[in-house]
Order: structure tokens, then C-alpha cells, then sequence
């Protein structure tokens, strides 16, 4: 099972490469990658095993966050606050389209690679299409909106290379912009 000591920390090389597209069908490998990655989630939310294991909670996953640079995220948010579950592994996402309108988290954002915490509001879309292949090898449609929407682009940044905190003004980090929704 995969634990912190798998978790590149910021100032790894790999996350800040672009990760390289799957090759499809998916092989055993990567499908066993998702597999771990999903199952390291789901552990890091039951109180038990993150205290026994030492993990820290998260909802989402990108396979550069492991150290492998490919474009396969999980993630596995049991209640999205409106009832709604996700539970998703996925290779190849692309945001098709989305919003003008932006939305943020009002605790600004958090990464189980950045081990310090960095203040500060990340805004993101609000709304989102996204495009995928999933574990089975079908062609998935998800069309996301707030906090689903902020956690997948939180991981699609991160088979970018791209950090949360790139998206903080550092000039006025707390300022929400205009007609921005607060998550
Ligand atoms: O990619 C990661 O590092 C996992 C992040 C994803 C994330 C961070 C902030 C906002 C949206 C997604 C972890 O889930 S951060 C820890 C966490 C745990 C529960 C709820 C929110 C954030
Ligand atoms: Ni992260």
C-alpha cells in the first residue's frame, strides 16, 4: 500500500514535468497504479488507518505525486458537500471547457506534496467539462462544478506541473476576484 514515504515533496523535478499521455489499453501496471493510488485515498480518510500509517487526508491524486510521470489521477470524495459522491481513476483528462466564472477555496488550498501550509486564494473555474479515459478503457464525459471542479484541477495541474500556489497573487493573496464563488 502506498504511504507519505511514496509522496514526492516540493522541489522534485517530476512535479514540475509534464507528464506523458498513457498508453491505451492500459497496461497491468498502470491500471495497479491507479488501483494504489485510489486505495491510498480512501485509506487516508479512514481515521484508523491514517493514524496508524501516518497519512495525511486527501481527496484527490496525481501519478506525479508518486513519481511517475503520467497522466493518471484518482479521486474519491465521498460527499461533495451537495450529495454527491466521486469516486474516479482516470487517464488522459482534458478540460474540454469551462466557465468564465471562478470559484476558490475560502481556506485557500492545501497539497499532500507541500509539506508547509501556504496562505492564500487559488481561483480556479467554476465550472468544468472534462474528458477522460477510465480504468476500463471507456471514454468519460464529467461535467464538474465547484468543488468536484476544484479538485480535478488541482490534479490536472499537477500532470502540468503546475503547484497551487502558481495561481496565488502574490501581491494581494487574499483578495477574491470579482464575481468569483466562494466553494
Ligand atoms: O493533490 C493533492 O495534493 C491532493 C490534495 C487535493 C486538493 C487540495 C486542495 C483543494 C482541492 C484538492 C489534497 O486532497 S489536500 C488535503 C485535503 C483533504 C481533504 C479536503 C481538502 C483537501
Ligand atoms: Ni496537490
Amino acid at each position: 500500500m502506498l504511504t507519505m514515504k511514496d509522496i514526492i515533496r516540493d522541489g522534485h523535478p517530476t512535479l514540475r514535468a509534464k507528464a506523458k499521455d498513457v498508453t491505451l489499453p492500459l497496461s497491468e501496471e498502470d491500471r495497479n497504479t491507479l488501483l494504489a493510488m485510489r486505495e491510498f485515498l480512501i485509506n487516508s480518510q479512514d481515521e484508523d488507518m491514517a493514524s496508524k500509517y501516518g497519512l495525511r487526508s486527501g481527496v484527490g491524486l496525481a501519478a506525479p505525486q508518486i513519481n511517475i510521470s503520467k497522466k493518471m489521477i484518482a479521486v474519491y470524495l465521498p460527499d461533495d458537500g451537495n450529495g454527491k459522491s466521486y469516486d474516479l481513476m482516470l487517464v488522459n483528462p482534458k478540460i474540454m471547457s469551462h466557465s468564465i466564472q471562478e470559484a476558490y477555496l475560502p481556506t485557500g488550498e492545501g497539497c499532500l506534496s507541500v509539506d508547509e501550509n501556504i496562505p492564500g486564494l487559488v481561483h480556479r473555474k467554476n465550472r468544468i467539462t472534462v474528458k477522460a479515459t477510465d480504468i476500463d478503457g471507456k471514454e468519460v464525459k464529467l461535467r464538474l462544478k465547484g468543488y468536484p471542479a476544484v479538485v480535478l484541477q488541482h490534479e490536472i495541474d499537477h500532470i502540468n506541473g503546475i503547484m497551487f500556489y502558481d495561481h496565488i497573487d502574490s501581491n494581494n493573496p487574499l483578495q477574491p476576484h470579482d464575481d468569483a464563488v466562494e466553494v
